[in-house]
């Protein structure tokens, strides 16, 4: 039977080339992100392959969350496979120097948005007793770095909330698992630089970043594999990266 994904952050970077992957694959994707144009574009073009709902909300918005997943129509309605995606680094300062508007977002979409959507979602899951849960963490959930502070504590919190996760739905037969990226070029430099794109394009010269084709192609194993395999933790970083500040630059 055909599984239905909601993608948060679908209309960028990971989570857009995820939706692809899988709406390659045959599964009915609901899109989700704030910027519209993106959404729709990106319908468009899945609409070749398989069924496409989009849901434009904010994830720190708790009112939309509930009210955008409770309005998904009745086709779509059975949410197999969700992926918590949907986050940035906002900022990149000593912590003396923070911003805390920026931390406010962090904190607000890394960690209460992702609890958000969960919780949206998880009710049908355990009432079905079945369903898959990605959360998209990060190397700075593994490691802390310099100047990393809160963008790292959120990821952190992503690492802890996807072993709750785990714990707590494993009575229901819920998988749950996270995937750990390191350095994947998309827009999470330039939205962490507030648009600075030299500084951004800075983050990936001299070695060959992770694509975020190679992400995806992740994910779309993970959720591929058989029902009683559940890939719960995985890092993934490009080859010339050993650790969040180790990284063979050939410059
Ligand atoms: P992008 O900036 O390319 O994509 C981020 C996505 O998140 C966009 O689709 C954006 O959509 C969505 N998003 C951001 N804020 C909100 C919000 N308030 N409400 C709803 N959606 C939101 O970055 P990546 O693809 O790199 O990031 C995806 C995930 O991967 C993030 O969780 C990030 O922390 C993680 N990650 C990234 C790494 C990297 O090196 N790139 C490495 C490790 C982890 P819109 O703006 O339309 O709302
Ligand atoms: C994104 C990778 O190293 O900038 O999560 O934290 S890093």
């Amino acid at each position: 039977m055909t599984k239905t994904a909601l993608v948060t952050g679908a209309t960028s970077g990971i989570g857009k080339a995820t939706a692809q992957i899988l709406a390659k694959n045959n599964y009915k994707i609901i899109l989700c992100g704030r910027r519209e144009d993106r959404l729709e574009a990106l319908e468009k073009e899945l609409s070749d392959f398989t069924e496409v709902h989009t849901l434009s909300f904010d994830v720190r918005d708790k009112k939309a969350v509930f009210e955008s997943i409770n309005s998904i129509p009745e086709a779509f309605s059975t949410i197999d496979v969700l992926i918590n995606n949907a986050g940035n680094a906002h900022g990149l300062d000593p912590i003396q120097n923070g911003d805390l508007d920026d931390w406010d977002a962090m904190i607000d979409i890394n960690v209460k948005g992702l609890l958000y959507v969960s919780k949206a979602i998880i009710p049908q899951m355990i009432e079905r007793k079945s369903g898959h849960i990605i959360n998209i963490g990060s190397i700075a959930g593994k490691e802390v770095y310099p100047n990393g502070n809160v963008y790292c504590a959120s990821k952190h919190a992503v690492d802890a909330l996807n072993q709750a996760m785990r714990m707590d739905l494993n009575p229901y037969g819920i998988r749950v698992g996270a995937i750990h990226p390191g350095a994947v070029e998309t827009e999470f430099s330039e939205v962490r630089f507030k648009g600075d794109t030299e500084k951004a394009a800075n983050v990936y010269k001299g070695f060959e970043p992770l694509h975020p084709e190679d992400i995806a192609d992740i994910i779309h194993f993970v959720v591929s594999r058989p029902y009683h395999v559940n890939i719960a933790d995985l890092l993934v970083l490009p080859t010339a990266q050993a650790s969040a500040t180790i990284l063979k630059r050939d410059i």
